[in-house]
């Protein structure tokens, strides 16, 4: 039997504070735009709380240049001023826990900034006791010319090599992301011991748990071999060497002691993994290591996977979609794993856009589908900010210098020297960005239809010269917050609707069974959720729910499995829950008290 636990009742919301809501108007001084801030998150919190939601996950609001939107820490024990003080985010917290929320923090421990004292201190000399807590290795020689080439021949998942070479002590140092993103040395104690130590920090400061970056990639194969050569030229993927590495699970449960102490909530972020069963040796019930783990198959469903890049595009298909959903659903249920079901975050494209049609025709019923469709599955549901609000991607007539993100500047860099004169070939690839690019889910949230605060965004008071960090959607005079919460009938109460019914019926939702059904239709995706608790004399028929998404525009019959049925939220064109129940009751029999939705 499924262990309850608090945090397997709870629904997540991540917020992208940068492109939340500024309060403060504090200028980034860098290119003179403003991002949001602490205050600002703390002004919405009872949106929050009205949406249903129980745990808030902010990324990076701690100390950091900003190479990678926070992901670049240089300081773990300090708030980055763009963000705000640590009074506002004591502030913060207390106001969560005072509305009976928790707070979830962004614990980036595979890499640090190169501006962190440690790598200033490990690049300083060799001899230098900082100097272990990162990799460096010494140059390599092309026998035949002479050329200095790195270590070995992996390729960073930001593009170019993941070595870079450092004048100071003629060592390179590695960075699977970012040149200014040097990879810690987890195989050192010491390094393991400092992190343990801002892990209590934060959680002293009353921190109600991580979501944990790249945590997969924290242990490196000894002696980092090459990677595997698997397409031409010399950089090469080298995933197998660092993804669920040697020592994983030793680091993992030493993080999950420590969490344990706390009831602490945690997730991890598994990027690479596609095995099942790997996963499940680090969120095991029985394992002591993490709670959840992010999988990846999901945000792979519209890119061809034999490609170099996440940049090769290939259709969507819901057979993908329910194979995928089936697939981890069932194994972490059936194996006493935990499952973490997101269709959205702030690295990911509009899931509207991606899996469905984002026309103002099909818009709202799109985010309603795959509301339903994710937010009944097993797990611990992760919602992204403005997914409530059916945002969706950049528009098409946004030019590249809309795009802020490292990832789509490094890569069109890359483009313009291999294809410098393939137009059709650019094309392909702006395509890919405006599908998938990260910046399609960092634009700010769209608060209300107000032109002159860009939505909401910025505060009443800020200077007139001020611009956010990046454009907001132009659509928001249509789509925002105002007017779906005034809106009954909109995309952020239908969200609201089937986040309480996971409350209202937690024995089908948080503890019950799954099952995919239909295996092959072309665009249905159904499946069954189900009160697996034995029955009792009060209630000899246990409950169970059908979820029902049709991935198509088109109308399609569809017989229902079962013998008596209440609709408990439905959105089929046209017609009232009462006509679908009389629909459905001309074809089953009374019976045992199901429950459809
Ligand atoms: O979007 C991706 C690149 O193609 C993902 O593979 C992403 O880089 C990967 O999921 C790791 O993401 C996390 O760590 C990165 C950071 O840039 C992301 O924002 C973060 O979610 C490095 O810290």
């Amino acid at each position: 039997p499924i262990q309850r636990a608090w945090w397997k009742e709870s629904i997540v919301y991540q917020i992208y504070p940068a492109s939340f809501k500024s309060a403060r108007s504090t200028v980034d001084k860098t290119d003179g735009t403003i991002k949001g801030d602490i205050r600002g998150i703390i002004q919405q919190l009872d949106y929050l709380s009205h949406l249903g939601v129980d745990i808030i996950w902010l990324s990076p609001i701690l100390q950091s240049p900003q190479v990678d939107m926070g992901y670049d820490i240089s300081d773990y024990r300090a708030i980055d001023p763009l963000y705000g003080t640590m009074e506002d985010h004591d502030a913060l917290v207390a106001g969560l826990h005072a509305r009976g929320m928790k707070y979830v923090m962004d614990l980036v421990v595979n890499h640090t900034s190169d501006q962190h004292a440690w790598f200033q201190a490990s690049r300083s000399s060799k001899t230098n006791p900082y100097r272990d807590w990162y990799f460096w290795r010494p140059p390599r020689y092309c026998l035949k010319t002479g050329e200095r080439l790195p270590p070995n021949n992996w390729e960073s998942l930001f593009g170019g090599s993941a070595w870079a070479f450092d004048e100071i002590t003629g060592e390179y140092y590695l960075h699977l992301f970012a040149t200014e993103q040097p990879d810690l040395n987890w195989d050192n104690p010491a390094v393991r011991k400092a992190v343990h130590d801002l892990i209590r920090f934060w959680l002293d400061k009353g921190v109600d748990g991580f979501r944990m970056d790249v945590i997969n990639l924290i242990s490196k194969e000894p002696g980092l071999p090459d990677g595997k050569i698997v397409r031409p030229g010399f950089l090469q993927s080298g995933l197998q060497h660092y993804a669920c590495g040697p020592r994983l699970h030793e680091y993992l449960r030493g993080i999950g002691s420590i969490l344990r102490e706390y009831d602490a909530f945690s997730v991890g972020e598994m990027p690479g993994v596609y095995d099942t069963k790997e996963v499940l040796k680090a969120v095991g019930q029985d394992r002591g290591e993490l709670a959840m783990a992010f999988q990846f198959d999901i945000v792979r469903l519209d890119v061809a996977t034999d490609k170099p890049s996440k940049w090769y595009h290939r259709d969507f298909d819901p057979k993908d979609l329910r194979h995928v959903v089936a697939k981890w659903n069932s194994f972490m249920l059936q194996n006493g794993g935990w499952h973490a079901p997101f269709m959205e975050n702030h690295d990911q494209g509009r899931s509207i856009s991606r899996y469905c049609d984002d026309s103002d025709k099909y818009r709202s019923k799109s985010a309603k589908l795959l509301a339903a469709h994710m937010g009944l599955q097993f797990g611990t549901v992760f919602v992204y900010q403005g997914q409530e609000l059916a945002q969706i991607n950049v528009p098409e007539s946004w030019g590249l210098e809309e795009y802020k993100d490292i990832e789509v500047v490094n890569h069109w860099k890359e483009v313009l020297e291999e294809f410098p004169d393939d137009k059709e070939m650019q094309e392909k690839f702006k395509k890919q960005y405006r599908l998938i690019g990260r910046d399609c889910a960092r634009t700010p949230m769209q608060w209300t239809p107000d032109e002159k605060t860009y939505a909401g965004f910025l505060a009443h008071n800020a200077p007139e010269s001020v611009k956010p960090w990046m454009s907001v959607h132009p659509d928001h005079k249509v789509w925002n917050a105002e007017a779906q919460v005034a809106d009954e009938t909109s995309a952020f109460h239908y969200w609201r609707r089937i986040l309480r019914l996971r409350k209202e019926y937690k024995d089908i939702f948080v503890y019950g069974g799954f099952e995919m059904l239909d295996m092959k239709h072309p665009f249905v995706v159904a499946y069954v959720r189900k009160d697996d608790s034995p029955a009792t004399e009060q209630v000899a028929a246990k409950k169970k729910c059908l979820v029902l998404a049709n991935f198509s525009a088109k109308d399609i019959w569809w017989t229902v499995p079962v013998q008596a049925a209440d609709i408990l939220i439905d959105e089929s064109a046209g017609l009232k829950s009462g006509d679908v129940v009389q629909e459905l009751r001309n074809y089953i029999e009374d019976g045992d008290g199901a429950i459809e939705a």
